[in-house]
């Protein structure tokens, strides 16, 4: 198996302060959670920006200051979010990508979302692996539903993302996919050979779906776009303190954990 790539989910767009009191926001906060989460043993840091009332932007400012802000202190790989929040225009969503960061989220269809729709049509998503293309940043192609890996092989045949492709199947969310484990052992069985994936479990289906990844050979992501929970009615100290229980469980299985080049190596990113 090789090692285990463990992403932070630090912030997100619908958890707020007054639910995770220690949700990172501003962007020395996400700046500092990330390097925390890097020293616990993430690889991969998954950013969403929040403007000066921490409500979620796409700005492309925000996102320029926070990743700066990273790299100062770690070579942890960005990966900023063209998900953004369910209200932002394709346009909006997309700023973070001229960045040019080595990863970004590329959410491969529409699904309900709570009480809202979180839109994907066609013509984002094209729009979006376009211009991914064109600056060299490898998609994390987000399925919240099977039909969205339909998609992505879609944007294959276009010539649009090439193998090998990395999946992150998010499961649990109001609305779209459930995350039990048949779930998940569907959406394996589902994607090429040859592919990557992780699992971003939702509320309490994070720890075991991130269980089950350590064992199949597949990758991890916690945090507190996910869950704000370490276990039931108990709020988390911080992200690190999520990316450091995988961590535990990965040694105790005997699988290794990867650095951020060690991922950029089974990911196929060239460091930038
Ligand atoms: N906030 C969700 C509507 C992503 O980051 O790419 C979308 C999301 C996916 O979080
Ligand atoms: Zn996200």
């Amino acid at each position: 198996m090789e090692k285990l790539i463990i992403t932070a989910a630090l912030t997100g767009a619908e958890v707020t302060k007054e639910l995770q009191p220690n949700l990172p926001v501003t962007p020395d906060e996400i700046a500092e959670a990330a390097y925390e989460c890097y020293k616990a043993g993430a690889s991969i840091v998954h950013v969403h920006a929040r403007d000066d009332e921490g409500k979620p932007t796409q700005a492309y400012e925000v996102y320029k200051e926070i990743k700066e802000k990273i790299e100062e202190r770690c070579d942890i790989i960005v990966q900023p979010s063209t998900g953004g929040a369910v209200w932002h225009s394709a346009d909006e969503r997309l700023q973070p990508v001229e960045l040019a960061p080595e990863m970004a989220t590329l959410s491969c269809g529409t699904c309900n979302f709570g009480s809202d729709v979180f839109m994907n049509s066609q013509e984002y998503i094209e729009k979006f692996a376009k211009r991914m293309k064109e600056l060299g940043v490898k998609p994390e192609i987000e399925v919240f539903e099977r039909g969205m890996i339909n998609n992505a092989l879609r944007l294959v045949k276009k010539g649009l993302i090439a193998p090998p492709l990395h999946f992150d199947f998010v499961l649990g969310v109001p609305g779209a996919c459930p995350g039990t484990p048949e779930d998940l052992m569907h959406m394996i069985r589902s994607i090429p050979p040859g592919s990557t994936w992780t699992v971003a479990g939702i509320g309490k289906d994070e720890l075991p779906l991130a269980v089950m990844a350590v064992i199949l050979g597949g990758n991890v992501r916690v945090g507190f776009e996910d869950n704000i929970y370490y276990s039931k009615g108990v709020l988390a100290d911080s992200n690190a303190q999520l990316v450091a229980r995988i961590v535990r469980i990965a040694k105790e299985m005997g699988r290794e954990v990867a650095t951020p080049d060690e991922a950029r190596k089974i990911l196929g990113i060239s460091k930038k």
